[in-house]
């Protein structure tokens, strides 16, 4: 595709509140505090949405310091560029270290305009063979076992066919078994730890073995490879990376290591939506499964994911839930669950876009550049 000229770029920062509390080991979320944004090019405008949170409890990104950074130094590097395409972006940005969730949002906005002049899906660029994904839902960490199995029962019901428990130490074995014992040895469950757990807590982590999961999610620290390898030698449990996985080179020599044998794939994790599809490439050509990862997204990364999900490596779940449930108030219309699935938008670009009233009212800062 061709190159264009970016006129301008406008961040914007909005809240939505979230349906219920969610926490993690990292923290409790009530609002999610989202930074969107939108490129204006010579061949139309495009959206973008950075995945940060309001604080660096998951990743050392936050949104103020990816709002920085884009004011500062990569917006510049878009604006004063002659003539700039999606694929060539990760290169533009080259001379500026880290800050993948930053630069995963400029980028995602350059391709959602160039797709939208092309009139070409997401999912067709990206290579997405599904037509709908199945949903997955991640589940916050509760004040008990009895309002977590009430939880968990509820989204069983609304049609949800994988759980993911957040865990951390002290909330673990109890309600994995507890849920494990309410809804069955059929159900599809896995747990996620963002980080929570020391190489000292292995021979805690498989007693989780008899529970049959799926996979545990990234139960040591984010550099802590070697960590996960000998967890992996020692567990039956197939171990999960996410925070670890920050290139298809973190990728590849994550699974060369032997510290996984499941990728969960996040576009913003990995500095956008090309890097995410070498990733799903690499764990392809190895036989390594992966799975969508969700960071409670707009209705525009939601699009985004849904597309990425469709690819054919994607064989388990995501963490793609329909909007319903994280918020009531979306800035574009709702994903919803029909049949079982959530579609995968066949528009151009992200195939959606916010209703302006609705991200005019959620948003509470703006910052337009121009170049
Ligand atoms: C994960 N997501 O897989 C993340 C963690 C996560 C759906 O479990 C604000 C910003 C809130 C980022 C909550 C899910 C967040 C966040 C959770 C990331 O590890
Ligand atoms: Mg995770």
């Amino acid at each position: 595709m061709g190159l264009v000229k970016i006129g301008a770029v406008e961040l914007r920062r909005v809240h939505l509140p979230l349906v219920r509390p969610f926490r993690t080991s990292f923290g409790t979320e009530t609002v999610r505090e989202a930074l969107v944004l939108r490129v204006v090019t010579s061949d139309g405008e495009g959206w973008g949405e950075c995945v940060a949170g309001s604080e660096p409890g998951y990743s050392s990104e936050y949104v103020d310091s990816a709002w920085l950074t884009m004011r500062k130094f990569l917006v510049p590097l878009l604006l004063d560029s002659a003539g700039v395409s999606a694929a060539g972006v990760a290169h533009l940005f080259h001379e500026v270290k880290g800050h993948r969730m930053a630069k995963a949002a400029l980028e995602m906005a350059v391709l959602d305009a160039e797709l939208r002049s092309a009139g070409m899906s997401f999912s067709q660029f990206l290579g997405g063979v599904k037509e709908a994904v199945a949903p997955g839902v991640s589940v916050g960490i509760t004040g008990s076992v009895a309002e977590l199995l009430d939880v968990v029962g509820g989204y069983l019901d609304e049609g949800y066919c994988r759980i993911k428990l957040k865990i951390e130490p002290g909330w673990d074995i109890e309600p994995v078994a507890a849920v494990r014992e309410r809804f069955g040895a059929d159900l599809m469950l896995q747990v996620d730890a963002n980080t929570a757990y020391e190489r000292s807590d292995i021979g805690h982590l498989a007693k989780l073995d008899e529970f049959a999961l799926l996979l545990i999610e990234q139960p040591l620290d984010e550099e802590d490879l070697l960590g996960h390898a000998a967890l992996a030698r020692r567990i039956s449990t197939p171990v999960c990376l996410d925070e670890s996985i920050v290139s298809a080179r973190a990728a590849a020599d994550a699974i060369s290591l032997g510290a996984r044998s499941i990728v969960n794939i996040k576009a913003g994790r990995v500095g956008g939506y090309l890097e995410a599809r070498a990733i799903h490439d690499v764990c392809r050509a190895n036989g390594v499964p992966v799975w969508c990862g969700g960071m409670l997204e707009t209705g525009l990364g939601r699009a985004a994911n849904l597309a990425l999900g469709a690819l054919p490596g994607f064989v388990l779940p995501g963490d793609i839930s329909a909007t319903a449930r994280y918020y009531r108030e979306d800035i574009t219309v709702p994903f919803v669950l029909t049949g079982g699935t959530i579609p995968v938008p066949t528009g151009p670009g992200l195939g959606v876009e916010p209703i302006p009233a609705a991200l005019d009212s959620l948003t509470t800062e703006t910052e337009v550049m121009r170049g």
